[in-house]
């Protein structure tokens, strides 16, 4: 059975889901944005763990969920958008590709996103949702393991725009 994509409006630290996708910085440090709420309602550990898997090569970027709802955090570090011209679009890219594989080769079935790099970092947020519709859609006709992915949007207009980019990407029949 082909997998779900749903989209969501509200907090992503509020789904009850096998991985939550965190948007993070190289670091891996609580920083603002959605990934300080992540951090602030995972708690302490969180932090302890990322800092433990930053400092050991390789990075391991899958964490336990501590108190969230959701099983696992997966850090994804966006591109910071800096006009478009500088591989922004395949780094957004593959912080969705390289998640879910990650999410499939570790046996996980529900994931969610939030809209990576359109915060903070800067990225259009139309065009974000659009990579990001068309690199799920790609990504899961390769991995038959995962039965869910959510796009939990901060607000209306993230969601339209997902709406929007995911009927632009459904597939033809
Ligand atoms: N649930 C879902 N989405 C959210 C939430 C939430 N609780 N809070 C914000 N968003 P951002 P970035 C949306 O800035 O651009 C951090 O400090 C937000 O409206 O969190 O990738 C990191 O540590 C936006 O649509 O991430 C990095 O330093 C989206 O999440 C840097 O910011 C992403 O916004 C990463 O910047």
């Amino acid at each position: 059975m082909p997998a779900r994509i749903d989209i969501v409006e509200g907090d992503i630290t509020s789904l009850p889901v096998d991985a939550i996708v965190n948007a993070a910085n190289e670091a891996l440090a609580p920083g603002g944005g959605v990934c300080g709420a992540i951090h602030r309602k995972a708690g302490p550990e969180l932090a302890a763990a990322c800092a433990s898997s930053a400092a050991a090569p390789p990075a391991r970027p899958r964490c336990a969920g501590f108190r969230l709802p959701a099983r696992h955090v997966i850090h994804a570090v966006g591109p910071v958008w800096g006009g478009g011209e500088r591989g922004e679009g395949k780094l957004l890219a593959d912080c969705y590709r390289n998640a879910l594989n990650l999410a499939a080769e570790t046996g996980l079935k529900s994931i969610a996103f939030p809209a990576i790099s359109t915060g903070i970092y800067g990225f259009p947020a139309d065009r974000a949702a659009f990579i990001a519709a068309r690199t799920v859609r790609e990504t899961l006709r390769q991995r038959p393991g995962i039965e869910r992915v959510v796009f939990c949007c901060f607000g209306r207009e993230s969601y339209e725009l997902h709406e929007a980019a995911l009927a632009a990407t459904a597939p033809q029949d």
